[in-house]
């Protein structure tokens, strides 16, 4: 079976202090939980970012502070902004972060970014909105940027829909998507199975379960031969009852499940050459 990708969803736009007082807000605190993710195995930052207070933002001046810090601290890591933001915000708010040089690699552009194929109920009266145009115009806009997205699926129906956006050219194959089970959809071992055989041969997958939903997913996709990931965007708890004390305290569960499962980690130049992404090379 091939090496894992581990991604670390350190910070999301929802999870509050108040839920776990690690959550990470400002700039430092968003540094030292990518580092710790990184440092225990993680190869992809999916990044959300805030303000001091905790409010979420698309500023892309807010981003590029965090993505210059991050990059001292873990230096070859996939940064992966969100494109998702947070239920509410318009679309160009939402994009900003695409828009993000790294002039040192010669990028234009970040790596990767998250691509969410529909709309989805976040609970209560919340509604996570994605039009068909708004998903065009994203995957246009990461077509000429250069940007791979990841393919955030919270149901079978956002897989066919980015399946549909694929054959009309706004989705670039071999595509790679995330299933976050757990909010729309459920999360079970039948409900993953039927999500990897649903998406078209030669993509890569990674799985994002919810709340305590995390962990078992993450052992049925290390067992599966897909990838993996976690964070205090997903799940704040390390064990029933018990919080997490670090994104990396995540991490280091994952990689402690595929050391026993026979899985060994991909490295973060290994994680680019199963995503297909160019090496990253400084100038
Ligand atoms: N915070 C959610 C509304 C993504 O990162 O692309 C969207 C989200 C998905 O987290
Ligand atoms: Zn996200």
């Amino acid at each position: 079976m091939g090496k894992l990708i581990i991604t670390a969803a350190i910070c999301g736009a929802e999870v509050t202090k108040e839920q776990n007082p690690n959550v990470p807000y400002t700039v430092e605190e968003i540094v030292r939980e990518a580092e710790s993710a990184y440092k225990a195995g993680a190869s992809i930052i999916h990044l959300h970012v805030r303000k001091d207070d905790g409010t979420p933002t698309q500023d892309k001046a807010r981003f590029e502070e965090c993505m210059k810090a991050i990059r001292k601290v873990c230096p070859d890591a996939i940064i992966q902004p969100s494109t998702g933001g947070a239920v509410g915000m318009t679309d160009l708010e939402r994009l900003q972060p695409t828009e993000i040089e790294e002039a040192e690699f010669g990028l234009k552009a970040p790596e990767m970014a998250t691509l969410d194929c529909g709309t989805c109920n976040f609970g209560g009266d919340e509604v996570f909105v994605n039009t068909d145009n708004t998903i065009k115009n994203f995957g246009k806009l990461m077509i000429e940027r250069g940007v791979k997205p990841e393919i955030e699926v919270f149901d079978k129906g956002m897989v066919d829909i980015a399946i549909k956006m694929h054959k009309k050219g706004f989705i670039s194959a071999p595509m790679h998507f995330d299933f976050v089970l757990g909010v729309q959809m459920t999360a079970t071992a039948r409900d993953l199975a039927f999500m990897v055989d649903s998406i078209p041969a030669g993509s890569t997958w990674t799985v994002a379960g919810i709340g305590r939903h995390e962990f078992p997913m993450a052992a049925i996709a290390i067992a599966m031969g897909g990838h993996v990931r976690v964070g205090f965007e997903d799940n704040t708890y390390i064990d029933k009852g018990v919080l997490a004390k670090s994104n990396g305290e995540l991490v280091e569960k994952v990689v402690r499940l595929a050391k026993e499962l026979g899985r060994e980690i991909a490295t973060p130049t290994e994680a680019r050459e199963i995503l297909g992404l160019k090496p990253l090379n400084r100038k």
